[in-house]
């Protein structure tokens, strides 16, 4: 596997601060051991954990008002898998990349697919954009795509979303993820119920398109681009519609796409009940879908979130098998930063969630004792797990400290020298 940052640098890195590490982790399996936690299992599950990052979150983002870029952003999706690889080689729970097409679109897919395995990376979902307009396309999707009132327009982002199947195959991706923007801005402006409808019609030729093997992940949001009604508005809209089409669709949950407030986690619970849960686009928010880092505001809803999962996991639940991937946009800081500091933010509360005394927490449960329930869930996530994640970290090959050690490699100073900017941006969103 090619390693884009010194393997030297990180093994001296790791070296002048494994015994620091070495004594809080020896005090924390003391610690867990009073609790009959051996904390050899619990890195070990740690070590296993993986979560995708987004091709598109390797850009510097932008809002409705301006884009400022960063220095030496990758310019097509060889220079954003650079970028992943740099974050995998730091973290190592992040091996697989999900791309967006046609952002990421190349002349040749198995050149692509070479240039990923030589950086020891894979792919998740591919995600499909038919809320934009490309250069010479035909169809315009401002008044929509898949639910568009012109036959030909829908038909156009039918096929779109085949070919972005077709190109995942080469790839080794097994699922497609389709997020509409589609829409109103006016009450009146469209007939809910025949919109959804036509939505109904087009993702069923999407699906139906699907290999044996394949998933499709519907994504919900509440609003935006569209910001009076939304066509896949909410998760009960999502979950009708996954029914409707079939065992191979599931709903994805983008941890910003609700309302404030919104028990999210209860969400999550009621899809995995019904084996409907496609998996995640984690990032965190304050207002909408504003995607800032993962647990950077509320890293209790996520540990909540993941307290949902490892019970699913606990009790083997039938069909469970979600994907994990960030998304977020980075306006303000290094995205190779965000998305590392986002990965083990997120692989942070899967390993408190693992901490969870369960067995306690059911019977406190069916006792109504509803402090104690409180307090178990709080025990879990007050811990300091750092030197697990970390520990983890080390031995995959990875980096103890990721954002100091990339920041002692250079990499992005060099990456500014190779990568003039191109005065536009093939990555980040505007
Ligand atoms: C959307 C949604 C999708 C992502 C686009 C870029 O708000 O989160 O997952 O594909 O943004
Ligand atoms: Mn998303
Ligand atoms: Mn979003």
């Amino acid at each position: 596997m090619k390693t884009l940052i010194n393997e030297s640098l990180v093994a001296e890195q790791n070296q002048s601060l494994m015994p620091a590490l070495q004594e809080d982790y020896d005090h924390l399996g003391a610690k867990l051991q009073r609790s009959g936690i051996d904390i050899e299992a619990v890195t070990q599950q740690a070590a296993k954990f993986q979560v995708a990052v987004p091709s598109w979150g390797t850009g510097t983002g932008g809002t409705r008002f301006a884009r400022f870029p960063g220095i030496g952003e990758p310019r097509n999706i060889f220079e954003k898998l650079e970028d992943c690889s740099v974050i995998n080689q730091m973290v190592r729970c992040t091996e697989k990349v999900s791309p967006h097409f046609p952002w990421d679109k190349v002349s040749d897919f198995t050149e692509l697919k070479g240039f990923a395995d030589d950086l020891g990376l894979g792919f998740d979902a591919v995600n499909s954009n038919t809320f934009q307009d490309q250069p010479g396309q035909e169809h315009s999707y401002k008044y929509g795509s898949l639910t568009n009132t012109c036959p030909q327009t829908r038909e156009q982002a039918v096929a779109h979303n085949i070919e972005c199947i077709e190109w995942g195959k080469t790839l080794g991706s097994t699922a497609l993820t389709v997020w509409i923007g589609d829409g109103s801005n006016f009450a009146g402006q469209s007939h809910f119920q025949r919109q959804l409808e036509r939505y109904l019609d087009s993702a069923k030729e999407v699906y139906n398109a699907l290999p044996d093997d394949w998933s499709m992940f519907i994504e919900h949001k509440m609003f935006e681009p569209a910001f009076y009604s939304t066509v896949i508005q909410d998760w009960g809209t999502n979950v009708l519609c996954a029914m409707e089409l079939g065992e191979k669709a599931k709903s994805l949950v983008d941890l910003g796409h609700h309302a404030p407030n919104v028990n999210i986690e209860m969400i999550v619970s009621r899809l995995i009940q019904f084996q409907k849960l496609a998996g995640f686009h984690f990032n965190d928010s304050k207002y909408g879908d504003d995607d800032l880092d993962s647990g950077s505001l509320h890293p209790f809803q996520q540990f909540l979130i993941f307290n949902e999962l490892v019970d699913a996991e606990h009790r083997n639940q039938p069909g469970f098998n979600p994907a994990y991937m960030l998304d977020q946009s980075h306006n303000v800081t290094d995205p190779i930063e965000s998305l590392m500091n986002s990965a083990e933010e997120v692989q942070r509360s899967y390993v408190k969630a693992l901490l969870v005394d369960r067995d306690a927490l059911y019977g406190f449960q069916d006792s109504n004792d509803a402090i104690m329930a409180a307090n178990t869930l709080k025990a879990a996530f007050n811990l300091d797990v750092a030197p697990i994640l970390a520990m983890a970290r080390v031995r995959n090959g990875g980096a103890i400290a990721p954002i100091a050690t990339y920041r002692e490699s250079g990499y992005r100073a060099a990456a500014g020298e190779k990568r003039p900017s191109s005065g536009h941006s093939g990555s980040g969103i505007v």
